[in-house]
């Protein structure tokens, strides 16, 4: 609890056995009220290793979802845990837990419903290890999103994000993708209802065991982020309607 509000720790984890522990205990555990786990049938013993650390809520697919998948299971259950405050942290520990704090009072004061750590904020991406076609992508394309969201955000493509319940209650994450665009239709749907996003720095951190999206999965990831954009842009200018931003909210 942090000032009353319930904190709900949420990690969306496929193959995340080897570096799960190290991610687990890093988390600020006496500002955390709860963790969910669910694990997108991993082919490594990811589900044991939760099991063996003592995590609570552990939920389990039975198909491999992706990503999206993943995600939407997660807040479902951390609403149904009643949680006020959604922290996601990858289990692949390129993200550290330590910020979890921070993030967590920026929405508690009501500053901001919404707070992603970003990377591009510092200088340190490419130190950190981000391969330089990564960093390269990720800065044209979030560019061009900028233009066409309308927005200022260092980065769209950071997988650490913490939201209020409010927020996850108002958009409707069962329209969205089953794969990795769907952070991408998560930031649309949270700007299309007036949201803003606060953005805190996060250091980047590529290792051997880090699970990262591949050159086939990055391509379609690329293209999928433009087409959110540029939905998003005509939608908001009325040119076209788009289903998922015009879906009544549900959650
Ligand atoms: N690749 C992949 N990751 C998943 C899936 N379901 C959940 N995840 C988790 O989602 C996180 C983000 O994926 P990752 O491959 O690390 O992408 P990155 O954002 O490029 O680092 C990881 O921590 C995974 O454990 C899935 O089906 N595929
Ligand atoms: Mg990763």
């Amino acid at each position: 609890m942090y000032n009353g509000k319930k904190i709900v720790v949420v990690m969306p984890a496929y193959n995340a056995e080897r570096t799960l522990e190290i991610t687990y205990n890093e988390i600020p555990h006496h500002w955390v009220d709860d963790i969910v786990l669910v694990d997108d049938n991993s082919s490594d013993n990811t589900l044991q290793m939760a099991e063996q650390l003592g995590i609570k809520h552990i939920l389990k697919h039975n198909k491999n979802l992706g990503y999206g998948g993943n995600q939407k299971t997660c807040y479902r259950k951390a609403l149904e845990l009643n949680a006020d405050i959604i922290i996601m942290v990858h289990p692949d520990y390129q993200y550290t837990p330590k910020l979890i704090p921070a993030m967590v009072s920026i929405i508690e004061s009501g500053l901001y419903p919404v707070v992603f750590g970003s990377r591009i904020l510092s200088n340190g991406a490419l130190k950190g290890g981000m391969p330089l076609v990564k960093y390269v992508l990720n800065r044209i394309l979030t560019f061009i999103q900028n233009l066409l969201m309308g927005q200022k955000l260092s980065e769209y493509h950071t997988g650490y994000r913490a939201y209020s319940r409010e927020v996850l209650e108002q958009i409707n994450l069962t329209k969205g993708s089953d794969n990795f665009v769907f952070d991408n239709e998560m930031i649309a749907l949270i700007f299309s209802k007036g949201h803003e996003i606060a953005e805190v720095t996060c250091p980047t951190r590529y290792f051997t065991d880090a699970s990262s999206i591949g050159f086939k999965e990055g391509i379609i990831y690329s293209f999928g982020v433009l087409n959110v954009s540029i939905r998003y842009f005509l939608h908001q200018n009325g040119l076209m309607k788009w289903k998922l931003l015009k879906e009544p909210s549900s959650s």
